[in-house]
């Protein structure tokens, strides 16, 4: 079972090049934390993520809100990933066919598989979408996330499309690594899938505008979640990046060491 093993464990073990970097990083840096750096501007997107780059595994961007977005916002941020040691996920949340999203993922303004080590897919088009995207990245060692569940009030990614997404990442098992999800699902022989989850706030549990926030000891102690994604309860205004990243990263990590029983 993957949710009693640590994330060096696993590492040991995974067959997905970038899922085995990505375990052996959280090990190393003692952090399960993901920064939503939901941002518009690019210096200060830049800046949120040079203060929180030491707490966290994964800087996961939203580049198409992004007003001045250039080349050069990407070589910063791939710079800031080299000397903090975290890794990039775009949540590009790919929709379409697997022709189109070839195309959405490579080319266009962003080039997003160029400098992503991970993006994520909704499986509304069927198994397409994922044979498209695994085209482009596979060649490029990048891996995919396959949205199973949702965060938001009504989502409607839930039961048959869920068991059925998830019969198509183990399909897909050489470039699905993973899910967007709010609990972890049971483990067949051989999977060992990382679970990231988004709607995970210390201090407050709604927005008004459908997003739901659990706690990380729920998230990941008891739901066996093994990423925990935080936005605003990092940079909303008046607070200070820096020091609640490292809140959200001690009790990310508190929960995962109650989990597998350390
Ligand atoms: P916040 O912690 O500020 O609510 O940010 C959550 C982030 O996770 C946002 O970037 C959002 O797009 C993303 N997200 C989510 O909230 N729920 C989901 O089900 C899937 C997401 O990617």
């Amino acid at each position: 079972m993957s949710a009693t093993k640590s994330y060096g464990e696993r590492a040991k073990l995974h067959s997905n090049p970038t899922a085995k970097a990505f375990l052996e990083l959280m090990e190393r840096k003692k952090t399960n934390l993901s920064l939503a750096a939901d941002l518009t501007s690019k210096a200060a997107l830049i800046e949120l993520a040079d203060k929180v780059g030491p707490y966290i595994c994964l800087l996961k961007t939203h580049i198409d809100v992004v007003e001045d977005f250039d080349q050069d916002l990407v070589d910063q941020l791939t710079a800031l990933a080299k000397k903090h040691d975290f890794m990039i996920f775009e949540d590009r949340k790919f929709a379409d066919i697997g022709n189109t999203v070839k195309l959405q993922y490579s080319s266009g303004i962003y080039k997003i598989a160029s400098w992503s080590d991970i993006t994520n897919a909704h499986t509304v088009p069927g198994e397409g979408i994922i044979r498209g995207l695994r085209d482009i990245g596979l060649p490029l060692n990048r891996c995919l996330l396959l949205l199973a569940e949702m965060s938001s009030a009504g989502t409607l990614a839930k039961g048959d499309y869920t068991t059925t997404t998830v019969e198509l990442a183990r399909k897909y098992k050489d470039f699905v690594v993973g899910f967007i999800a709010m609990r972890r699902y049971e483990d067949k022989e051989g999977d060992d899938f990382i679970y990231m989850t988004p709607g995970v706030g210390l201090d407050q549990t709604t927005d008004g505008l459908g997003q739901q926030w659990k706690h990380p000891e729920v998230v990941v102690r008891d739901l066996g979640c093994d990423v925990i994604i935080v936005g605003r309860g990092i940079y909303d205004q008046g607070r200070d990046p820096a020091h609640e990243a490292q809140r959200y990263q001690e009790a990310g990590w508190k929960a995962y060491k109650e989990r597998i029983q350390l």
